[in-house]
């Protein structure tokens, strides 16, 4: 079977990074996430060498001379490892590969190998390895016909065609089976949902870009201890909390994987068990990290992973988050009108909590519907769920019934209907 990207060695892998973006703009933040992204697969980045690329060489990706000059770079720093800040094809990869003599990886590669190291569960792990296989099919004879070279090569070409045969049928074997288990994982989710459903709590998911502080404000929120930290994709399988908010309402909370620019499709759809927190809340909560230079950039690129989600049109409460580290106030409130409804917290101070728990109460009373509503005595029970799972204004005790006007769910107004 193909290596894994970075095979555990006891120093860390030594990367030299190839930025090769068409757009000036973007270089320096281009810089800090591919760095970033490095340091979370547990690299040093040891060099770069950038070129404008505005028509990618079919053969290698950058031109001729690029590639020389990335040779000698990895000649003189001693990179064990080149990483290509774009996605590259099989035969670029070869042809890389062949002319520089180390390994060399894409951006896509590289994020995949950071979630094969973040998945503890399960689920995530299934997802990621989809996610792996489906991406490395397509480069198989690539990864062979190098493979091949190391043994010799010269002879060798009948058993190892027959090798990838066997190696691609066994890999789709394996996607199958792996679709297969994920499919069940799905209806297992969805099954929570409906038991959630049944308590009519709304839910809200946390969207965001990698390391906005999603689970930090989860855990400021309720209290949890869901892992929070430096490293990008921190958190990839999803962590539902409730939180109680004022007024009487309450919130059913879910955390869950961070995006990224350029979230690779093939990752997108492996975590469609995860990501369908996303698509089935009732509003979503996208945490931005108002201190990164960036964060608009951020933005559009968790706008763009939710619309490839189908999930864009959602009703949105924006937080700008990290605001203890937010100078210039002026263009925070600029950003907060432009993106209302939103509020600005911090996740680490506490700052700003208070409006958010009352923003998410906003959100939650524009899902609620206005009920009035005569409830048998026999089934009072009922009044006690529209205490516990909605918002009761007032509740009468009258010869012909519990008279109750209250503020619910489409799912508790419709059991409360029931009940005449
Ligand atoms: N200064 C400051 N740092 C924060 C704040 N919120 C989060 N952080 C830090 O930002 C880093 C990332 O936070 P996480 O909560 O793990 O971010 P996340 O969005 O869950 O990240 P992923 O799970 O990787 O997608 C951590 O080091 C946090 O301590 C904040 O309000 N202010
Ligand atoms: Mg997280």
């Amino acid at each position: 079977m193909p290596r894994a990207p970075f095979e555990t060695k006891s120093a860390a892998p030594r990367a030299l990074l190839v930025f090769v973006h068409e757009d000036a703009e973007q270089d320096e933040y281009a810089h800090t996430e591919l760095t970033s992204l490095c340091q979370a697969a547990g690299c040093d980045a040891v060099g770069e060498v950038s070129q404008r690329v505005q028509h990618p060489n079919s053969a290698t990706y950058v031109g001729k001379g690029k590639l020389e000059e990335v040779w000698a770079a990895v000649r003189d720093t001693g990179a064990d490892l080149v990483i290509f800040d774009c996605e590259l094809n099989a035969i670029q990869l070869r042809n890389l590969n062949d002319r520089l003599k180390v390994r060399v990886i894409d951006r896509t590669q590289l994020i995949l190998d950071i979630f094969s190291l973040r998945a503890h569960s399960r689920e995530g792990k299934l997802q990621v390895e989809l996610a792996q296989l489906t991406y490395m099919m397509p480069k198989l004879t690539s990864v062979y016909t190098e493979f091949e070279r190391q043994k010799g090569g010269i002879g060798m070409r009948g058993p190892g065609e027959t090798q990838l045969e066997s190696d691609r049928q066994r890999m789709r074997v394996r996607i199958k089976n792996l679709k297969e288990e994920l499919e069940q994982v799905s209806r297992t989710r969805s099954r929570q949902r409906q038991e959630r459903r049944r308590r009519p709590f709304p839910f809200a998911c946390l969207v965001g870009y990698t390391s906005a502080g999603k689970s930090s404000l989860m855990n400021r929120l309720s209290g949890s201890e869901v892992f929070a930290d430096p490293m990008l994709f921190a958190t990839l399988d999803p962590t539902t909390r409730k939180v109680d908010l004022p007024d009487g309402y309450g919130l059913f909370l879910t955390d869950t994987v961070g995006f990224v620019r350029n979230l690779p499709t093939n990752l997108i759809a492996a975590f469609r068990a995860t990501l369908e927190e996303v698509v089935d809340a009732d509003f979503l909560i996208h945490v931005v990290d108002a201190s990164h230079e960036n964060w608009e950039s951020q933005q559009e690129a968790v706008m763009a992973t939710l619309a490839s989600l189908e999930a864009d049109a959602k009703k949105t409460l924006t937080v700008f988050n990290k605001i203890d580290k937010v100078k210039n106030r002026d263009d925070l409130n600029e950003s907060l009108a432009l993106n209302a409804p939103s509020v600005a917290v911090s996740a680490k101070t506490g700052d700003g909590i208070s409006d958010f728990l009352q923003a998410a109460s906003a959100m939650i009373r524009s899902l609620l519907m206005p009920v009035e509503a005569v409830i048998p005595y026999a089934k009072s029970g009922l009044v006690q769920e529209c205490y516990n799972y909605g918002r009761v204004i007032s509740i009468s005790h009258e010869p012909d019934g519990i008279h109750l006007k209250a503020e619910l769910t489409s799912e508790m107004a419709a059991k409360v209907a029931a009940a005449k």
